[in-house]
């Protein structure tokens, strides 16, 4: 029997394709600079049917690249092996809501903002947020540890899992910390399955913390000629608002976006770089305190300009400008960056890569943006239109080895919240002791020891 009879027999016929179509499509994710080529794209329906594929992919000795909404940055979904993908999106289903335990248990192929509805609808919230959150999967996330807009006031994915139900590469099923909030019991496997990328399990039901609903807020949008003046408007507006976000964005950036979505301004004064500020604003009672906090900046000649949200509509309409800004640039075939220093760090460290970029590559036309309040910076690198796409990325490739030099002296991350993937494998190195990466290497070994797990991915 061949592959697909011996996957058909496990999942029935309805659930594997060699569709031209989905095997272009199952074999790729949101970075456009790889070649899709599946052998096969099965979609379980069920724990045991996961585990009898992995059962299968060990015996076959055939790899296997977990699939969930395929938002992903850095190629960790990509299968151009002949792999088989495995995809989540059958087991989507919501499958308990614990108001007394205040959790939400999901399926992992259920989207972010299906976890993000399901909360609302019962009074509760789950605050983990991001552009993609209606295609991206929770396993997804999970296995990313992804970040985003909101992480200055909730964390990462990883601070709201409680619970992991996973299949190892040798098919064993494990239940990690069964969803409790105290279990000092040794090593905690669920961290270590919690931004591992699909190396070590496939991950098929997660137990999520949920919190009460953040209160009303509004947003505040300001302009200052210096980035490092951000840092001093981030500490001044820390100290007396509550921040859901504290967001960057440099003047390029609002350019594209307004070019391409016919926004108006924030203002008419023009800045380098931009914050969206986004606090709480409890009964209407923390504008003037925000309005007093912009004029000490003002009279500190920190700020340039600035404008504050009056309605929701509003807020919704300032938050576009920041949030736009990466689905606005694929126009552009970017070269994507994810890094992240201390926040302290920031400053020298934009100025740094922005000079290096300018001295080295003069024709490149680099776009700054990100999570100022988590220390992580999204430099886009646009592709000019007289290079080709590999030699784009060629060139690209060297700056990121330069870059990644740079990351290290600095004693930050090649990855702030994208993962590792493809792409940012070769630069691990500047993020990670040769020692550690030996470790995680043996780690995989432990859990998928015939190495059957997206292979190439991360190590
Ligand atoms: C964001 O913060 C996302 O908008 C995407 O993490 C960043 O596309 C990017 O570079
Ligand atoms: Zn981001």
């Amino acid at each position: 029997m061949n592959i697909f009879s011996r996957l058909e027999s496990i999942v029935g016929p309805k659930n594997v394709s060699i569709e031209q179509a989905d095997l272009e499509k199952f074999g790729l994710d949101r970075t456009n600079i790889y070649c899709s080529n599946p052998r096969v794209i099965v979609f379980p329906t069920s724990i045991d049917q996961v585990q009898e594929v992995i059962f299968l992919a060990n015996e076959l000795e055939i790899p296997i690249v977990p699939s969930g909404g395929r938002t992903g940055l850095s190629g960790g979904a990509v299968a151009s092996k002949s792999e088989i993908v495995l995809s989540m999106n059958k087991m989507n289903s919501i499958l308990d809501v614990n108001l007394n335990d205040c959790t939400v248990t999901v399926e992992a192929g259920a989207t972010t903002q299906e976890v993000q509805e399901v909360a609302t609808k019962n009074g509760l919230f789950y605050p983990v947020n991001f552009a993609s959150v209606g295609s991206s999967q929770i396993g997804g996330n999970v296995a990313t540890n992804a970040g985003g807009v909101n992480v200055i006031k909730y964390g990462m994915t990883r601070d709201w899992v409680l619970g992991i139900t996973a299949v190892t590469g040798s098919g064993e099923l494990l239940e990690l910390n069964k969803s409790l909030i105290k279990n000092n019991t040794g090593y905690d496997f669920r961290h270590l399955f919690i931004g591992s990328e699909g190396t070590l399990g496939i991950i098929c039901k997660v137990t999520l913390k949920l919190t009460e609903p953040p209160p009303p807020s509004s947003v505040f949008i300001l302009g200052v000629s210096k980035f490092k003046d951000l840092l001093e408007v981030l500490k001044i507006f820390q100290s007396k608002l509550s921040l859901q976000a504290f967001e960057f964005f440099s003047d390029h950036a609002l350019e594209k976006v307004i070019e391409a979505h016919g926004y108006p301004k924030p203002f008419e004064t023009h800045a380098s770089f931009y914050a969206l500020i986004d606090f709480d604003n409890q009964d209407n009672t923390s504008q003037d305190d925000a309005l007093k906090l912009y004029s000490e900046c003002a009279d500190k000649k920190l700020v340039l300009d600035g404008v504050m949200s009056e309605s929701i509509a509003q807020s919704q309409n300032m938050w576009k400008l920041r949030e736009d800004i990466s689905e606005t640039l694929w126009h552009y075939q970017p070269y994507k960056n994810d890094l992240s220093v201390r926040i302290s760090k920031m400053p020298k460290f934009l100025d740094e890569v922005g000079s290096f970029i300018k001295k080295s590559y003069p024709n490149f036309e680099v776009i700054w943006y990100g999570h100022i309040g988590d220390g992580n910076l999204h430099l886009n690198i646009l592709k000019p239109a007289a290079l080709n796409k590999s030699e784009f990325k060629s060139l690209c490739d060297d700056i990121s080895m330069n870059l990644g030099q740079l990351v290290e002296s600095f004693d930050g991350s090649i990855s702030a919240e994208h993962g590792v993937g493809i792409l940012k494998k070769d630069y691990l190195k500047f993020s990670k002791s040769s020692g550690e990466i030996s470790l995680m290497a043996e780690v995989k070994k432990v859990f998928d020891p015939k190495g059957i797990l997206n292979p190439g991915k991360l190590l």
